[in-house]
């Protein structure tokens, strides 16, 4: 049985990619919420009430576990879906925030994502549950999702954006950064670079696609050696996901679906 993976829309596939690349033998049905992105500017009930619906929609290509691969709805809605149906379903939030208290090593931690995100403080709740003492300096960049929707991904701009954005952190001297957005793995070289080298980066798509890995073990969920597949389904715009998915992982996407989501 596949895996469901959802995000807003096509940043989750950094995370959909982490997946396949960590676990070749595992298939994916992928859901991106095309018609209803972004989720980093809409309320915890929208957000709850969009990703209830996917999940339901998943649920009927008899998926094992579910991922959800978007901060934002990771943030708002994991809890509560937790509650509501009878298999695995984890989000991008947990696997970054305990690997952030790992690498830290002066006890300062940044943490970059949407207005969503970054106002939910959930990432700083995770951390703080499991290391009180410390520190969690957060910014919202709410410019870089568009920027990097636009292919603007090696452009002085997105450069000269995330240098304004990092300043604080920077000047308070953060030795571990976490990248809370979907897309921000796709600029993890210009946060490299920014950033300087005595700064940890932690990408929540490579950690999260670790995570999965162990509960798939642990619940005796991993695939055989069967036939391998990847779905893709959106609810519009199917050709620009196509092309943005070729563009971050060459090949994998063949064809895209279109589903009514609001009917699920
Ligand atoms: N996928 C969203 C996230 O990780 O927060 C970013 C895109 C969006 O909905 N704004």
């Amino acid at each position: 049985l596949p895996i469901g993976v959802f995000d807003s829309g096509v940043g989750g596939l950094t995370v959909a990619r982490e997946i396949i690349s960590q676990m070749p033998n595992e298939s994916i049905v992928y859901f991106g919420d095309t018609a209803r992105v972004p989720y980093g500017s809409k309320s915890k009930d929208t957000i709850i009430k969009y990703s209830r619906q996917i999940v339901n929609f998943l649920q009927t290509k008899n998926v094992k576990a579910i991922v959800i691969a978007c901060n934002t709805a990771s943030a708002f809605a994991l809890d509560i879906l937790k509650t509501e149906i009878n298999i695995p379903i984890i989000g991008v939030i947990h696997a970054g925030a305990i690997t952030a208290t790992k690498t830290t090593k002066v006890g300062r931690i940044g943490v970059v994502g949407t207005n969503g995100t970054i106002s939910s403080g959930i990432y700083e709740k995770t951390i703080h549950e499991i290391n009180s003492e410390l520190e969690v300096i957060q910014k919202a960049c709410p410019l870089l999702v568009p920027l990097v929707e636009e292919g603007l991904i090696n452009d002085g701009v997105t450069d000269e954006i995330i240098s304004r954005y990092v300043s604080e952190l920077k000047s308070r001297h953060i030795d571990s950064l976490v990248l809370g957005c979907t897309h921000y793995p796709l600029l993890y070289n210009t946060f490299r670079r920014i950033m300087g080298e005595g700064v940890s980066l932690v990408n929540p798509a490579y950690e999260t696609a670790k995570e999965l890995k162990s509960l798939l073990i642990r619940e005796n969920l991993c695939a055989g050696d069967g036939e391998v597949f990847h779905e893709f389904y959106v609810s519009d715009m199917a050709e620009r996901f196509s092309d943005f998915a070729s563009s971050i992982m060459p090949g994998i996407v063949k064809n895209t679906g279109i589903v009514n989501i609001e009917e699920f």
